[in-house]
């Protein structure tokens, strides 16, 4: 079962276009991202360079911090989430491809797991890229700024003050992003303002049409590329839920403001294939479903989850 989870999971990957976040040297993409390029093109992925993306300032956007809280390019953005570090980012493409091929034959093996690539490639990718980051941005400059102090290279203060500047500022990122994973996860009603935002449950209208896998997380992928409009005004989690068709597709979205926003409902026209319910904040059984939807767990009231996808 779950191979076929991760079956489904590369399929989609490798339909749709992966946008790379890029600066652009004479025209080109840097070099990092032309080593994200050339492996696309080997495997077969389609990766595509984001028009208009302006280096100092297009990175800077708390948009993009929350992508990568350094600040630096190449980011891949995928339907299932964002990927950093170049490196990273190329096996991670590749993983996509070679996953397809590997998951297939660890179905045929055992049906239950697929023990080398067991996890989504999403988590595959986000991994590579915090192994990524702890060499190249903590321990390199950590052990640069060490051999000095130990007497190992030349005490040159210049090169000190580098090293401690790059590792503070990688240090930062990182503390950026864990306190933001845990306000995301533990302090979340403590966090909530009840009257700047309001929770709201969606429930996909039309669940018998939900018969190929494939074609419903296409279409929740599809749904969340549309609501790019409100990423200033809004978060969203959406599950497909199920173990076999038809799936069942619902979400929590918190909006800013005590409505949904009026543009999100006029300009996305997915909008309206869900039935929207305000989560009543006085009702524990609503709160804990809230709480089930932002934890990722394997299973939601009682069904296995097919995939979950986050819109932040
Ligand atoms: N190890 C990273 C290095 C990324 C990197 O240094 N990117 C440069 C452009 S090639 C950047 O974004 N610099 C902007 C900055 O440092 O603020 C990778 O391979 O992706």
């Amino acid at each position: 079962m779950r191979s076929d989870r991760y079956r489904r999971r590369t399929l989609t990957l490798l339909t749709m276009a992966l946008n790379l976040n890029t600066s652009h040297v004479v025209g080109k993409p840097n070099k990092n991202a032309l080593k994200v390029l050339i492996a696309a093109e080997y495997v077969g992925v389609e990766v595509k360079c984001l028009k208009n993306f302006e280096m100092g300032v297009s990175n800077k956007t708390p948009e993009f911090l929350k992508m990568n809280p350094l600040g630096k390019v190449p980011v891949l953005e995928t339907p299932d989430g964002v990927v950093f570090e170049s490196n990273a980012i190329a096996r991670y493409v590749n993983h996509v491809s070679c996953g397809i091929l590997f998951a297939a034959v660890a179905r045929l093996k055992t049906d239950t797991t697929c023990s080398l690539f067991g996890s989504p490639p999403i988590e595959y990718g986000q991994i590579e890229q915090w192994i990524d980051f702890a060499s190249l941005e903590i321990d390199l400059n950590l052990l640069a700024w060490l051999r000095l102090r130990f007497g190992l290279d030349n005490y040159v203060a210049a090169v000190e003050e580098v090293s401690i500047a790059v590792l503070k500022r990688a240090l930062s990122a990182l503390l950026l992003h864990i306190i933001s994973c845990f306000l995301m996860l533990k302090g979340f009603w403590e966090m909530f303002d009840p009257e700047g935002y309001s929770l709201w449950f969606c429930n996909y209208k039309y669940n018998d049409e939900n018969t190929d896998s494939f074609v419903t997380m296409n279409k929740v992928g599809g749904f969340l590329q549309r609501m790019d409009l409100a990423r200033k005004y809004a978060f969203g989690k959406m599950l497909i839920i199920g173990n076999e068709p038809p799936f069942k597709v619902k979400g929590l979205w918190l909006f800013r403001g005590l409505d949904i926003p009026k543009f999100a409902m006029d300009e996305c026209y997915d909008m309206e294939l869900y039935e929207w319910t305000k989560v009543d904040l006085s009702d524990e059984i609503q709160k804990e479903c809230v709480n089930q939807m932002i934890e990722d767990h394997e299973h939601f009231e009682g069904e296995a989850l097919l995939d979950a996808k986050c819109f932040k």
